[in-house]
C-alpha cells in the first residue's frame, strides 16, 4: 500500500457514480485510500478483513465498469463486502459495521439498493444470479448480472447445480471466480487443485479478441466466422476448461490487483452479448496490509486491532471455549477407540478439529465447504461401523436437513453431531445464528438431541455419544467460553432421556434444556428473593424427553417455565405437548416457554442480545411471577428491557 499526500479522492466519493466520473488515472489512488479506510475501519470494529482487502482493486473495477445498482453485483458470502459498502453510500457507517444499529457484516437487501441479495451463507451467488438473469429478459432489460464467488465457495454442490443449469441456458450472467487460493484454512479437495493448474497455465485469455483473431484465418462467411469465433472463444481457444464443459465461456486466469488487466477484461464482457461467462481472477486474500498477508488465516475474522502492528485486542479468557473442550474431549475419546472420526465441512479451526486433526490426520476429513456431502458422507462411514463425529455449526447444518433425515435419520444411522455455535452468535447477526436445531432434530423419529449446560456437560454429552451405537444423535453447544468449572479428565455417558434436578423447590419449575441453565438458577435466586420456592431442572435431553421426571414436577408445582435459547416450535414445545396430551395441565398447571423470539433478531453484543431477547435471569423469574399472579417490580422491569423486540409483549 502506498501513502499519497495527494487531495483525498474518496472523500468525494459517495455512490459509484462519483467513482464513474473519474478517470482510469485517478484509481490507483482512489484504491490506496479504499484499501486504508478498510483498515482503518475494521481496525475499530473488528470483522472479517482479509477477503476484503483481497478484492479492494475488483471491488472498485467492478463498480466503475458496471452501471451499479442497475447492474446487480452478488458477492456470495458477502464477507468481503466492506470495500463494497464504502463504495456504495455506507462509509459514513463502515465503523457501525457489526455493532448494535450498525451495518451487517454481510450484504443484506434492507440495507441498500446496491445489495441486491443478501448473502452470509456461501455457494449461492450463482442461482441467485441467474434468477436476476431470468427476470431481466423476462422483462425485457438489459442490465449485467454479476456474481462473485471464491474459491473455497466453489467447493460447494449447489455453486455447480448453478452453473450447470446457468450452462444449459445461455442466460447472459456473469460469475467472477475469486480464487485466492484460502478458505478460511486452506482449501481442499480437487477443485482447489484444479484452479491451482489452470493458474499455472498462466495465460490470459480475452476470448472475444481471441476468437475474432481466429476466426479471421477462415475464409469463410461472416455467419460461419461468428460460428466458429464462438467455437474457439468456448473450448478450443482457451483449452476446455471445466466451465466451458459446463457451458460457460471461461476468461483467465487474470491478475485481480491489476486495474490494467482488470478493466479492459470486464469492459469486454460488459459489451458482450454471449451466454454465461466464467472470468477467473486470482487475488492475495489480506492483499496490500503486512501483518494479514504474513498470517495463517490472512485475517479472515479479526477482532479490534493495533494498525501499525496488526496486534489483536483479545480479552484474555476465563474459561477454555466449548470448541476446545468439545475437541479435546473427543480426542480422549479417539484415544480409546480407533473407531472414532471426525468431519468438518471447510472449518477446521472454528469446529477445534484442526486440533483433532493434529493427532489423528487420519481420521479427520475436511471436506470443503459442502454441509450435505458431510452429512452423507459420515452416514457412509456409520454403515461401515465407524462412529463418525460431524463437527458443524447450527446454522450451516440447516443447508443439509434433508440429508439429515433421509441419509441418516431414515436409516437411523449413529451418525453424532456436534453442533458448534448453537444459539445467538452476536455481531454475525441471524444469518449464522444458531436458532433453529433443537426444532428441526427433535421432530426426528429415534433422534437423541442433547444441549450442554456447561462444558462438563458437553463433555459427558460427547461421551454419551461415542456410546450411541444404534440411532443418530446431536449435541448442541453455545459459541464462547464455558462458564469455568472444574472439568474430568474424560467425560462420563449419561443415562438417555434422563435430566438432572439441582434444586428442589415448591411452588415454581424451571425446566432449562442448554446453556441458560446458570440464568435459571440465577432466576431461582431472585424468586427466592421475593419468598417463592423454585425447582431447577436441567433436561439435558430434548429428545427423548424425560418424560417421568416432567410428570413429576408438573404435578408438584404450580407452575412451569421452560427455558431454552432455540427458536419457538423446540423443547418447550415438545414439553407442553407432553404435558397437554397426558392430561398434566388439567389440574390448572401454568406452563410457559421462554425461547428465542419468533423474529430475526439483529446483530448485537451477545448479552444485549439476550436482554432483548428475554432470555435473562430477571425475564425467568419475571414469567414464573406472573404466572404465579404475582406482582413484582421484576416484572416491569422484564417487560421493559424485552419490550424492544417487536411482537414481543
Ligand atoms: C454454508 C457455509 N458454510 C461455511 C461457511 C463459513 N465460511 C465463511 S467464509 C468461508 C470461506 C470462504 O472461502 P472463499 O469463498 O474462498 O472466500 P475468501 O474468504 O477466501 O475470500 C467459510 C467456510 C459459510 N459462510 N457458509
Amino acid at each position: 500500500m502506498t501513502t499519497t499526500s495527494k487531495t483525498p479522492l474518496l472523500d468525494r466519493i459517495k455512490v459509484p457514480a462519483d467513482l464513474r466520473a473519474h478517470d482510469d488515472d485517478d484509481l490507483p489512488q482512489i484504491t490506496d485510500e479504499l484499501r486504508q479506510e478498510l483498515i482503518e475501519a475494521v481496525s475499530i470494529t473488528g470483522g472479517h478483513l482479509g477477503a476484503g482487502l483481497g478484492v479492494v482493486e475488483l471491488t472498485l473495477a467492478l463498480h466503475y465498469v458496471f452501471n451499479t445498482p442497475e447492474d446487480r453485483i452478488i458477492w456470495d458470502v458477502g464477507h468481503q463486502a466492506y470495500p463494497h459498502k464504502i463504495l456504495t453510500g455506507r462509509r459514513d457507517r463502515i465503523r457501525t459495521l457489526r455493532q448494535a444499529g450498525g451495518l451487517s457484516g454481510f450484504t443484506k437487501r434492507a440495507e441498500s439498493e446496491y445489495d441486491p441479495f443478501g448473502t452470509a451463507h456461501s455457494s449461492t451467488s450463482i442461482s441467485a444470479g441467474l434468477g436476476m438473469a431470468v427476470g431481466r429478459d423476462l422483462k425485457g432489460a438489459k442490465n449485467n448480472v454479476i456474481a462473485v464467488i471464491g474459491d473455497g465457495a466453489m467447493s460447494a454442490g449447489m455453486a455447480y447445480e448453478a452453473m450447470n443449469n446457468a450452462g444449459s441456458m445461455d442466460s447472459r450472467l456473469i460469475v467472477i471466480l475469486n480464487d485466492n487460493d484460502m478458505s478460511i484454512a486452506p482449501p481442499v479437495g480437487a477443485m482447489s487443485a484444479y484452479l491451482a493448474r489452470l493458474i499455472s497455465g498462466g495465460t490470459y485469455r480475452g476470448f472475444r479478441n481471441f476468437a475474432k483473431q481466429i476466426a479471421e484465418m477462415f475464409p469463410k462467411s461472416v455467419e460461419e466466422k461468428a460460428r466458429r469465433a464462438e467455437e474457439y472463444a468456448r473450448g478450443m481457444a482457451t483449452g476446455g476448461t471445466l466451465f466451458e464443459e459446463m457451458g460457460f465461456y471461461y476468461v483467465g486466469p487474470i491478475d485481480g490487483h491489476n486495474l490494467d488487466h482488470l478493466l479492459p477484461v470486464l469492459r469486454n464482457v460488459r459489451d458482450a452479448d454471449e451466454g454465461p461467462i466464467l472470468i477467473h481472477v486470482v487475488t492475495q486474500k489480506g492483499k496490500g496490509y503486512a501483518p494479514a498477508e504474513e498470517s495463517a488465516d490472512k485475517y479472515h475474522g479479526v477482532s479490534k486491532f493495533d494498525v501499525i502492528t496488526g496486534a489483536q485486542s483479545k480479552p484474555p479468557a476465563n474459561a477454555p471455549s466449548y470448541t476446545s473442550v468439545f475437541a479435546k474431549s473427543l480426542m480422549a475419546h479417539a484415544e480409546k477407540d480407533d473407531k472414532v472420526v471426525a468431519v468438518t465441512a471447510a472449518m477446521p479451526d472454528g469446529t477445534g478439529l484442526g486440533q483433532f486433526a493434529k493427532t489423528f490426520p487420519d481420521r479427520t476429513f475436511d471436506v470443503g465447504i459442502a454441509e450435505q456431502h458431510a452429512v452423507t458422507f459420515a452416514a457412509g462411514m456409520a454403515t461401515e461401523g465407524l462412529k463418525p463425529f460431524a463437527a458443524i455449526y447450527s446454522t450451516f447444518l440447516q443447508r443439509a436437513y434433508d440429508q439429515v433425515v433421509h441419509d441418516v435419520a431414515i436409516q437411523r444411522l449413529p451418525v453424532r453431531f456436534a453442533i458448534d455455535r448453537a444459539g445467538l452468535v452476536g455481531a454475525d447477526g441471524p444469518t449464522h445464528a444458531g436458532s433453529f436445531d433443537i426444532t428441526y432434530l427433535s421432530c426426528l423419529p429415534d433422534f437423541v438431541v442433547m444441549a450442554a449446560a456447561d462444558e462438563a456437560e458437553l463433555m459427558h454429552m460427547v461421551a454419551t455419544a461415542v456410546e450411541i451405537d444404534d440411532r443418530p444423535s446431536a449435541f448442541r453447544y453455545p459459541r464462547g467460553e464455558g462458564i469455568g468449572i472444574e472439568l474430568p479428565e474424560i467425560g462420563t455417558p449419561l443415562a438417555i432421556g434422563k435430566g438432572r434436578i439441582l434444586r428442589e423447590g415448591t411452588s415454581v419449575a424451571l425446566v432449562s434444556l442448554g446453556c441458560r441453565l446458570q440464568e435459571t438458577l440465577k432466576a431461582a435466586d431472585e424468586l427466592a428473593a421475593q419468598g417463592i420456592s423454585a425447582t431447577v431442572v436441567d433436561a439435558r435431553f430434548a429428545k427423548p424427553l424425560d418424560e417421568e421426571l416432567l410428570a413429576r414436577v408438573a404435578r408438584e408445582h404450580e407452575v412451569l417455565v421452560t427455558v431454552e435459547e432455540g427458536s419457538v416450535g423446540g423443547f418447550g414445545a415438545h414439553v407442553l405437548e407432553f404435558l397437554s396430551n397426558n392430561g398434566l395441565m388439567d389440574r390448572g398447571l401454568k406452563v410457559r416457554t421462554l425461547t428465542l423470539p419468533d423474529i430475526f433478531q439483529d446483530h448485537d453484543k451477545p448479552d444485549a442480545m439476550y436482554v432483548s431477547a428475554g432470555l435473562t435471569a430477571t425475564n425467568i423469574a419475571a414469567t414464573a411471577l406472573t404466572a404465579l399472579g404475582r406482582e413484582s417490580a421484576l416484572i416491569s422491569l422484564a417487560a421493559e428491557r424485552a419490550s424492544i423486540i417487536p411482537g414481543k409483549s
